[in-house]
């Protein structure tokens, strides 16, 4: 391991995992890959649940300390409507929450998965009781995506992954820019996909929304190792300028969290780790996340250890593909 190896940052909630489809008030296959924000003092996540069917459904589940005594609505908040959307055709999965100060809002980012493929989708809530489709912002192939809680230039900012048409071209996560949250364009390509035998080789995805720290927006990213086995997601992390978040300024080499416990390892999709959401009280972050695609856990880590270790892994301002060399 070089310098730059950081393997224990984040740390295990030994009674993980928090949630699981038996603590649900109806009956369902699995709940997973939770969004997370704090609303009116109380964390709250809003949970994938997949039915028996296999098309997942969001329902808001809240607790006082963000681990414990969960009160889980027992009606779903945002369920698929293919009548009137089809784009939700076969379901709604993996949202990102984002506070957005100006409008007195929370943005929730999600899949929609389409006939055509998995898209962005946008709904705006002030309340987690009721929501306002924004419809599909970004067309098929697209996914893990979310907003950042702060306009750059007088535009909104996301971040999303979409997938080009040729595997060989690689998942990359890209930036775009909208004046009205409904029409994107400026499209930046910003964290490419490593080559070969990296563990983020050929597919990332951004995980939690973006960060704001004094150093830069933190960036929590997914990279999907395929081996004879199938995939394995692990976590890295990656820095962009504060101003200018089309610049990445760092980027971990070595992956800082993966499937180890026996929950993660074993599932409904083996060896998957997938966070859609993280929350920071005082220097704890919580990062809530998909085990297995079969339950929900979290870790904890100190916000100035990732902060301070981010710090220390290479410098990318002036780089460019520089992996392949
Ligand atoms: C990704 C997403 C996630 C899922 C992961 C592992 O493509 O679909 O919802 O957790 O695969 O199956």
């Amino acid at each position: 391991m070089n310098q730059n190896s950081k393997h224990d940052l984040f740390r295990r909630y030994p009674d993980n995992p928090i949630l699981t489809v038996e603590d649900w008030p109806y009956k369902a296959n699995s709940v997973f890959n939770a969004a997370a924000a704090e609303v009116g003092g109380k964390i709250l996540l809003l949970a994938r649940v997949e039915d028996f069917r296999g098309m997942s459904h969001l329902t808001v589940a809240r607790s006082d300390d963000g681990i414990n005594n969960w009160q889980i609505e027992k009606m779903p908040f945002l369920k698929p409507e293919p009548e009137k959307y089809p784009e939700e055709l076969w379901g709604i999965e993996d949202p990102r929450i984002t506070r957005l100060e100006e409008l007195n809002k929370w943005a929730i980012c999600y899949t929609a998965y389409s006939k055509g493929g998995p898209l962005v989708s946008l709904a705006m809530t002030s309340d987690f009781k009721s929501f306002e489709r924004m419809g599909p912002v970004m067309p098929p192939e697209d996914k893990d995506a979310a907003l950042f809680p702060v306009k750059f230039n007088g535009l909104w900012a996301m971040l999303h992954r979409p997938v080009p048409k040729s595997a060989m071209l690689g998942a990359h996560i890209w930036l775009s820019f909208s004046p009205n949250l409904k029409h994107w364009g400026e499209h930046h390509e910003i964290i490419q996909a490593r080559e070969g035998g990296w563990w983020d080789a050929n597919k990332i995805g951004l995980c939690a929304p973006p960060m704001q720290t004094k150093e830069g927006w933190l960036i929590l990213y997914h990279g999907v190792r395929t081996t004879a086995s199938g995939s394995i997601y692990r976590l890295g992390l990656a820095l962009l300028d504060l101003e200018n978040p089309a610049k990445v300024i760092r980027r971990t080499d070595e992956w800082i969290f993966g499937p180890k416990a026996h929950y993660e390892r074993e599932g409904d999709v083996d060896d998957v780790v997938f966070p859609c959401g993280w929350i920071k009280k005082k220097d704890t972050v919580f990062i809530y996340y998909g085990a297995a695609d079969s339950r929900i856990c979290v870790a904890t880590a100190d916000f100035n250890e990732l902060v301070d270790f981010v710090l220390s892994c290479p410098d990318h301002s002036n780089c460019s593909d520089w992996w392949k060399s």
